[in-house]
């Protein structure tokens, strides 16, 4: 039997009720699939940091690092400043592990409403830089509270940062259509943009089956909802590639549905996993959370720890259950979080 320890944090919110009904389904595809999981609970979130003025331990970085993977619900709460939600726990884990690609698919999925069902299926893999780009720390503020107040945040990219997300992208184009588009906005960001594009350029001429093309993000958030079938691979900045992949999931119906992981593709330290959604406190603890976008992250999860197999099962079965019109009331079905997660669990075992 294959052992994998796996870090859970719940975190904030839905990721409360979605974790634990993914669980669910992982525990019975181990079981189905000979394989050991032990998963490994953390409180950390913002009850933590309401109680301990941190968003996790002195040492939760160094408590993480003794896993194989990380499986995470969702951070942020009204009680909290949103700032110390992300900077206080998700940031330091996909910067301390070099989890420098962010992989978010976005894909038509049968029984699901969406506002373009009429439409060809979509089927496209964004990968979002996840290290550096918007999310830097450097900048600050200067005369607080007057009016001349002023606010400055620096853009950081770095050649080897913006190379292999491009590595990433291109070869994952090259397994597929070939076909990889690189988010940008050249025009009016002037120096980090056109670096971007000239790092991205140069690495994909190294992949001579995979066509580059370039768009200025406007018309790509555009061309992403009135033809979003006719891309493949998109690579973005972390900012660019975060509002692409909610926008692209909403497309497909909900971002109740969309999964993410937080790679290292190095293998040196755990990746992580997690929906693309936030905590969304305005339906926590109502049972309405869509538990999709968490259990194929951890579909994800099981091919990253090198079980195609299981995951595959995991996919096909949540896939079967929304086939069958069983989602939940985001994605136009009947469900609540927990007989959507009974309808998995059932479609697991046919
Ligand atoms: N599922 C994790 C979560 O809570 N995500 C919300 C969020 O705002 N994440 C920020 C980011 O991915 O940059």
């Amino acid at each position: 039997m294959t052992a994998h320890s796996i870090a859970v944090i719940a975190g904030d919110g839905i990721g409360k009720e979605v974790v634990p009904a993914a669980i669910e389904c992982l525990e019975r595809i181990a079981e189905l699939h000979s394989l050991d999981l032990e998963f490994t609970y953390f409180d950390w979130g913002s009850d933590y940091y309401l109680r301990h003025g941190r968003m996790m331990p002195v040492d939760g970085l160094e408590q993480l690092a003794r896993h194989d993977a990380i499986f995470l619900g969702a951070v942020g709460s009204p009680e909290v400043p949103d700032t110390e939600s992300l900077w206080g726990l998700l940031i330091p884990i996909r910067r301390e592990f070099q989890q420098y690609i962010n992989l978010r698919p976005v894909k038509t999925l049968d029984g699901v409403r969406s506002p373009l069902a009429s439409k060809e299926p979509i089927d496209i893999l964004i990968v979002r830089e996840n290290n550096e780009g918007e999310y830097s720390e450097v900048g600050g503020r200067a005369y607080r509270g007057q009016p001349h107040e002023t606010a400055v945040q620096e853009t950081i990219f770095t050649r080897q940062g913006v190379s292999r997300a491009a590595h990433f992208a291109a070869a994952l184009a090259s397994s597929r259509r070939g076909l990889l588009t690189s988010a940008t906005k050249s025009n009016g960001i002037i120096h980090t943009m056109p670096f971007w594009d000239e790092v991205v350029e140069v690495t994909v001429r190294l992949y001579p089956d995979v066509t580059l093309v370039s768009e200025l993000v406007d018309a790509l958030a555009a061309h992403l909802v009135l033809k979003p079938w006719t891309l493949d691979v998109i690579v973005a900045s972390n900012l660019l590639g975060d509002i692409l992949s909610d926008l692209g999931s909403s497309v497909t119906g909900s971002i109740g549905l969309a999964p993410s992981a937080n790679l290292n593709p190095d293998g040196d330290f755990p990746s992580l996993f997690e929906p693309v959604h936030g905590s969304a406190p305005d339906i926590a603890g109502k049972g309405l959370a869509n538990p999709v976008g968490q259990i194929w992250s951890g579909a994800m999860m099981l091919q990253h720890l090198g079980h195609p197999e299981a995951a595959e099962h995991l996919q096909l079965a949540f896939e079967s259950a929304l086939r069958e019109g069983l989602g939940t009331r985001d994605v136009g079905g009947p469900s609540s979080t927990a007989e959507f997660t009974a309808a998995v669990l059932a479609a697991i075992d046919v």
